[in-house]
């Protein structure tokens, strides 16, 4: 029985994916590389050091361990002052009649994402006091596809991972969520995503029961 749900941020709650892409463009082209948007679908659900080590191996540049910290660091001071900048108006359609629809019927649920800068993306769109707890890039050793980020979200909702559903934007975190055994629910396309047990464009119009159903 599915009693809980574990959302990814970037490309399900919110579409920061484009601030990422607008802010490793900008530190590619200081190495004379110019990051395309099909290379960046390819960087959703990764990390921070794991997408410049991409990024680097495309161009075929080598770097340091400091340069590449240092590197990471800029790009951080860029996206972040973006993400600053957002409002509620950028929560994703049909996200808060769904998350309202979980809380009318007490279904708990928790975050499961890679960035480290999910609290601050939260606060600015005023929903970090919906989740049970908020698993992200801080608090994870190990990367999507690892079910770990996952592992951690089942544990602080107190349920097993076959009674959790994962709703997740990337290839990445649909394998995540497989390998640990949840329930798949891709949000994007099917021919992406077509790994998951379900794959649906977005929230808008979505039940909580429905989903269930249709899994
Ligand atoms: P940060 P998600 C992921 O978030 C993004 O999809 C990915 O593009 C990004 O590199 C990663 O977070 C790390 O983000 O630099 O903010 O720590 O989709 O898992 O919510
Ligand atoms: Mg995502």
């Amino acid at each position: 029985m599915i009693k809980g749900c574990i959302f990814d941020l970037d490309g399900v709650i919110v579409d920061t994916a484009k601030y990422h892409f607008t802010a490793w463009r900008r530190l590619g082209r200081e190495f004379g590389f110019e990051l395309t948007e099909k290379q960046n679908e390819r960087l959703k659900g990764v990390s921070r050091m794991g997408t410049l080590e991409l990024i680097l191996d495309w161009a075929g540049i080598e770097k340091t361990e400091s340069e590449k910290f240092e590197m990471t660091e800029r790009k951080n001071v860029w996206y972040r002052e973006r993400i600053l900048e957002m409002t509620e108006s950028e929560i994703l359609e049909g996200v808060m009649p769904f998350l309202e629809d979980l809380r009318a019927k007490n279904i708990p649920f928790a975050l499961g994402s890679a960035s480290k800068n999910s609290i601050p993306i939260l606060n600015q769109i005023g929903i970090k006091d919906y989740f049970v707890d908020i698993i992200d890039g801080n608090r994870t050793t190990r990367s999507k596809p690892d079910p770990q980020t996952f592992e951690l979200g089942a544990e602080a909702l107190n349920l097993k991972p076959e009674e959790c559903i994962v709703f997740e934007d990337s290839q990445k975190g649909i394998q995540a969520a497989l390998s640990g055994g949840f329930h798949a629910v891709g949000i994007g396309k099917q021919e992406v995503l077509s790994k998951a047990h379900l794959v649906i464009p977005n929230f808008i119009g979505r039940t909580f029961e429905e989903i269930v159903e249709l899994l």
